[in-house]
């Protein structure tokens, strides 16, 4: 089995102990993440879980993760970027959580292009694994259930766009951003949950658009390259659709530190095309 192949496993395995043990967390209180945000006990669980399961991987050689302030040098090859438990402030209220994994064949600051493989798992009411994989066709969908994955489908991003999930307060975002997502919201059905993974399975199973804009709070967007934005990116790419930060391929935004940030949109070319035609004006 090649190293792609044991990470995929060895998320596939945590992400099966996570599914059955998040509700314990719930509510545990966990210190502050490298980027200031209040962590949650869940988020160090599932970092320590993630950790202890990829970084002995023959192959990798670093392990990155949005909980930790640096990266863990462990062996030569990869270097695996996880957001353990990517919308974590969704939990208190029972709604869908999941885990994005990056694969970079480089040291990190590294760009999007530099990605091998990435990986998305969605706790939703069951859990699913999507993977994509530079050696890899499609976009391959699992099932995780009862201990086992099994295949589920390919993704591919539906032609027709029908559902826009926007984030972010209108009056801490740009009137020209706003006018743009009234439009949006004039022609698509809202969905936004707060957990960029599910706002995203969203975009894939029914074709639309997400997006995180620059916002007062967050000039540089909220969402983090390496451990977030470029992995959906490479995701979504490969599913046949588009990435921007308003005005290039999520994958070649260059961040100049472990934990940089950037506004991102992800979602249907033409509807990509529109949000850089909008923020550029
Ligand atoms: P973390 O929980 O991993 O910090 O993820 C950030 C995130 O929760 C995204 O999943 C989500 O899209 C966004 O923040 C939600 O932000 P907001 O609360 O501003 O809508």
């Amino acid at each position: 089995m090649n190293t792609l192949e044991n990470i995929a496993r060895e998320v596939r395995n945590t992400a099966h102990y996570v599914s059955d043990n998040v509700a314990n967390y719930a509510g545990a209180s966990g210190g502050t993440n490298p980027s200031g945000e209040d962590q949650i006990g869940a988020d160090v669980w599932a970092d320590s879980l993630f950790y202890d399961s990829l970084a002995p991987i023959e192959g990798v050689g670093e392990y990155a993760s949005e909980e930790r302030e640096t990266v863990t040098d462990c062996g030569d090859g990869y270097t695996v970027a996880i957001d353990p438990l990517d919308g974590s402030s969704n939990i208190a209220s029972n709604n869908s959580v999941g885990t994005i994994v990056g694969v970079y064949d480089a040291e990190l600051p590294a760009s999007g292009r530099e990605l091998v493989a990435s990986i998305m798992v969605l706790y939703g009411p069951y859990t699913t694994m999507t993977v994509a994989r530079n050696d890899r066709e499609e976009v391959q969908e699992y099932l995780l259930r009862d201990g086992h994955s099994e295949r589920w489908g390919q993704f591919e991003l539906p032609s027709k766009a029908t559902v826009v999930g926007l984030a972010g307060i209108s009056s801490n975002r740009s009137a020209t951003f706003n006018a743009f997502a009234t439009e949006l919201e004039q022609e698509m059905k809202l969905r936004y949950g707060g957990a960029t993974v599910a706002d995203l399975a969203q975009v894939l199973e029914y074709g639309g658009l997400f997006g995180y804009p620059r916002t007062t709070p967050n000039p540089d967007g909220k969402l983090r390259v390496h451990f977030e934005s470029a992995p959906l990116a490479h995701l979504v790419e490969a599913a046949g659709g588009g990435s921007t930060d308003g005005t290039q391929s999520i994958l070649d935004v260059e961040p100049d530190s472990l934990h940089a940030r950037t506004p991102t949109f992800l979602g249907n070319t033409d509807l990509i095309d529109r949000v850089e035609r909008t923020l550029d004006e």
